[in-house]
């Protein structure tokens, strides 16, 4: 193995600008630096387990699970499907949480925890919504060596373990609105192959369910919750979103309609339903028979003075972290967004031969302590059995935004190297001011990720206005906003027409509330009788 020991210090003092494609590591006790092959690379992977062997654009699958293992965000766990969740994702989970949250308590929504199990007398009261979704129920049928007498289910979704108690609660027009949430783990048997944080068997949401009186207020709120969840994606996690209502076929069967934020992966070339918020009109109202005393009823002098209420209910998962980390990740590894990042600025010192290092981790540590005085979720790195050059390499992957180095000549100069993980732009930054500059630096990154994630969006987006160009983009990967005429069977149709060996065919994701004009002889894109609307399609997750 070729060798050569190298400070970085050194390094900058020989001109060079760019700690790209160089990675150090200390290999037993000798610091090692060793430039950009990949045989090497490699090695290094076996020997520190550290560096992601896959390019992004080369395969695309596998370069996400390197990336959601190696940047520390989960383990894989003995039962298919299910997973270890790390610091990093929890912290991310937590803070999308403390954000909803906020939001939802000015709505006036109040938190619960219901049980993780469901009896099959109420599991199966409705049946419609539950057809589809019964092969992945998961039921207990044994406690140690006794077999229940009943079995019970798992919650994959709580509306039937809820909706008996909205029944019991709800009496008057004065117990409501009734608006309940609660952050749970949910349990779905999935059997097409799972992938981190996007599909698994056991994950982690929070599900919103309300009741109204009247309707209007139910769709009033279906469409301010849509908007928390775009804001969660859009300011939050940088990705933006298309909102928008789900086809009949692809809607949640148990509602009225489905409003949903859809994300698109370029990398992949397919959609991902982000989060959804549904009116469930009454249709959950009528079979666990939720309603309340009328008061306009009564004042009319009507014979029945009940009225069924009217439902919602929403939920967004642990999948927003997948999305994220496949929106902004690289071939280096995670990008966190400064809003989500568990550590936002990672201080590194940067020893020199002949100085004393304490000197050096001291200044860190003085760093480290004023961004955390300012709210700056900070990290310093003085481990001494790492190179410097190796913890450059270990920060990037764990996607942290800033890194700054501090060495003899930072110190000498009352400075410190700043580098931002999204672009690799370094600049040296006065320590008189540093908290502002870092402040303003996170609040850039923050935007150029929205703004680049959205731009390599709008470059996959393609409008067709017949089957030809509409398999042609679909081939290109791309996101295809086409002229529909809202039939149910020609949808299906087109999932049949696209189906591939290996994969499902091209859906619907959604119909943009923002809609294009359209003139009034357009055609549908499939089926050629009149367009009713502007479509999103594509393959999806
Ligand atoms: C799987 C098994 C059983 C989805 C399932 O989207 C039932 C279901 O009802 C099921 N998978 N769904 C739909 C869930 C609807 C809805 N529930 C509250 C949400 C958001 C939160």
């Amino acid at each position: 193995m070729a060798m050569s020991v190298q400070s970085t210090e050194g390094k900058r003092a020989l001109g060079s600008t760019s700690d790209e494609n160089s990675v150090v590591l200390k290999s037993s006790s000798t610091p090692v630096r060793v430039n950009g092959q990949s045989s090497l690379q490699k090695e290094i992977k076996k020997e520190t387990r550290l560096g992601i062997s896959t390019k992004k654009d080369e395969d695309f699958g596998k370069w996400y699970s390197e990336v959601c293992r190696c940047g520390d965000m989960l383990d894989y766990y003995d039962i298919k499907g299910c997973y270890i969740l790390k610091p990093p994702a929890v912290k991310v989970w937590g803070i999308l949480r403390a954000f909803f949250d906020a939001e939802i308590e000015k709505m006036g929504v109040e938190e619960y925890y219901f049980p993780l199990f469901v009896s099959p007398s109420c599991l199966e009261k409705e049946k419609d919504h539950i057809k589809g979704f019964s092969p992945e129920v998961a039921w207990v049928t044994r406690a140690g060596e006794s077999e229940l007498s009943i079995p019970i289910a798992v919650r994959p979704t709580s509306e039937t373990v809820i909706y008996p108690y909205f029944s019991k609660w709800i009496r008057g027009h004065r117990d409501l609105p009734l608006k309940i949430n609660q952050w749970v783990n949910v349990v779905r048997w999935e059997f097409s192959d799972p992938i981190p944080f996007i599909r698994s068997r056991e994950f982690l949401w929070q599900e919103g369910h309300t009741a109204f009186a009247t309707k209007t207020e139910a769709d009033k709120e279906v469409f301010d919750i849509l908007q928390i969840y775009s804001d969660i994606y859009e300011k939050l996690l940088a990705v933006p979103v298309i909102k928008g209502i789900k086809s009949e076929n692809e809607k949640f069967a148990g509602g009225l309609y489905t409003a949903t934020v859809e994300a698109f992966i370029p990398s992949s070339g397919r959609g991902i339903q982000a989060a959804t918020s549904h009116s469930l009109g009454q249709n959950f109202a009528e079979i666990f028979g939720i309603s309340f005393e009328n008061k306009e009823r009564k004042l009319e002098k009507k014979e029945t003075k009940r009225s069924l209420v009217w439902q919602n209910s929403w939920g967004i998962s642990t999948r927003s972290i997948g999305v994220m980390v496949m929106t902004h990740g690289d071939d280096k590894g995670l990008v966190f967004p400064p809003l989500v990042a568990p550590v936002q600025v990672v201080v590194i010192p940067v020893p020199f031969n002949g100085f004393d290092v304490n000197i050096i981790y001291e200044a860190c540590e003085a760093v480290k302590s004023t961004l955390l005085a300012a709210g700056i979720r900070a990290k310093s790195d003085n481990r001494d059995t790492y190179a410097c050059g190796w913890k450059y390499a270990d920060w990037e992957q764990k996607g942290v935004p800033l890194r700054i180095e501090i060495g003899p000549r930072d110190l000498a100069k009352n400075q410190v190297r700043i580098v931002r993980r999204d672009n690799g732009a370094k600049a040296d930054l006065p320590r008189g001011d540093l908290i502002e500059q870092v402040k303003d630096m996170l609040g850039k990154i923050q935007q150029s990720l929205f703004d680049a994630a959205k731009r390599g969006k709008d470059a996959c987006t393609q409008k067709v206005e017949n089957w030809d160009d509409f398999m042609e983009a679909l081939s290109q990967k791309k996101l295809i906003l086409a002229p529909w005429c809202d039939e149910v069977e020609v949808e299906k149709l087109v999932k049949e027409r696209t189906k591939t060996e290996t994969g499902a065919g091209a859906k619907t994701l959604c119909t943009p509330l923002e809609q294009p004009d359209l003139n009034e002889d357009t055609l549908c894109f499939a089926s050629g009788k009149p367009a009713k609307k502007w479509s999103y399609w594509g393959r999806s997750y």
